[in-house]
């Protein structure tokens, strides 16, 4: 086999993805925890003045219901600890529950968290707290960011808190429940200037119509892929469930792309355009690069998605 995950990792070196927000990611997280959280709620303040996020589904809601009830009726001081050991990162059952859940809950949790902030309901982030000097950088290196990439860094640093996983035995993981694909009538076709490749399009069309069982099909047994920032996911079982938990009602509009043979038979394909997420829909635009290499079957055997670091990346197309 010519091509090993690793190595397909190396293909379309060209392609420059958003660096600047790893970067912000890490600094962000040398943060304290109190920093960290009135950060975010500077951050989202600002943010709220000009994009709004979608509320979180009745499901994901009924997920979280009884954390929040226990948050809820914890006295003040009591909340805004609970709210820095999930920052902290700090071994406690509400941390542990927060663990087990997918990033879509996760986001949702917090969302309704906010809402209670907003309402009084819960302990604010006291009102003329003062950031250090470094949380001051990190929010001013937030603003700097296009908006795609703002909101993949506040996603991060909500994916990120609660206790570790890894350090859990055994835990349930807790999603939203997925929704049936679109109907067959219902669904858009795509159209990418330069490629006609139909493992390419039928990945587009199914990912935007839900379709996970159609969409795994098209990846090879020990197909792999790597998510914006993230190392690969592995093998064709890892990735349905990624899909499951964490695609449901992207939407995903792929502009252009070049195709071009390369070792025994396999096909490297890149592709760029928007993708935008069911939180922020039209309102923020990702822009991305897909960079795929089929094997000699026309299988997905890897598939790399990327944030790109601006949008002149778009056009960005050489091999
Ligand atoms: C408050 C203060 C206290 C602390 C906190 C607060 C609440 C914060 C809240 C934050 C909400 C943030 C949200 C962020 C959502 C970001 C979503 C993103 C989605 C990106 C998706 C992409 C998909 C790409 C893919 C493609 C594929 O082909 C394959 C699959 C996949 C304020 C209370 C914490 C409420 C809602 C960035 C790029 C295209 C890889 C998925
Ligand atoms: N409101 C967006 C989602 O639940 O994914
Ligand atoms: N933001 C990348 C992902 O969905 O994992």
């Amino acid at each position: 086999m010519p091509f090993t995950i690793e190595s397909a990792r190396g293909i379309f070196p060209e392609t420059l993805s958003a660096d600047v927000v790893p970067a912000t990611i890490t600094r962000f997280s040398q943060l304290s925890a109190e920093d960290q959280l009135a950060l975010i709620w500077f951050a989202y303040l600002e943010m709220g003045k000009t994009i709004t996020i979608a509320a979180p589904g009745a499901a994901s809601m009924v997920l979280v219901e009884n954390t929040l009830k226990e948050i809820l009726a914890m006295p003040p001081l009591e909340q805004s600890q609970a709210m820095c050991d999930l920052a902290n990162r700090a071994d406690t059952p509400v941390c542990r529950t927060y663990a087990s859940w997918s990033p879509n809950v996760k986001l949702g949790f917090w969302y309704e968290l906010g809402q209670c902030m907003n309402q009084g309901k819960i302990a604010a982030i006291p009102e003329g707290y003062k950031l250090s000097a470094n949380a001051n950088a990190v929010l001013d290196a937030i603003r700097q960011l296009q908006g795609g990439q703002q909101i993949t860094v506040l996603r991060n640093a909500v994916v990120n808190m609660g206790y570790d996983t890894s350090k859990i035995s055994d835990y349930t993981r807790v999603a939203e429940p997925v929704v049936p694909p679109t109907d067959i009538s219902k669904r858009t076709k795509v159209s990418i200037e330069g490629v006609t490749n139909s493992t390419v399009l039928n990945y587009m069309d199914n990912l935007n119509a839900n379709d996970f069982g159609a969409l795994i099909q098209l990846f090879a047994e020990d197909g792999a892929l790597q998510p914006p920032f993230k190392r690969p996911i592995v093998g064709k079982e890892a990735i349905f469930r990624f899909f499951n938990e964490e695609c449901q009602n992207l939407k995903l509009s792929p502009e252009r792309g070049v195709l071009e043979p390369t070792e025994d038979g396999y096909t490297q394909i890149k592709v760029t355009g928007k993708v935008q997420t069911p939180w922020f829909g039209g309102k923020v635009g990702m822009d991305i690069a897909w960079r795929f290499l089929l094997n000699p079957d026309g299988k997905i055997f890897f598939v790399a998605i990327d944030l790109l670091a601006s949008p002149k990346e778009l056009l960005n197309l050489i091999r």
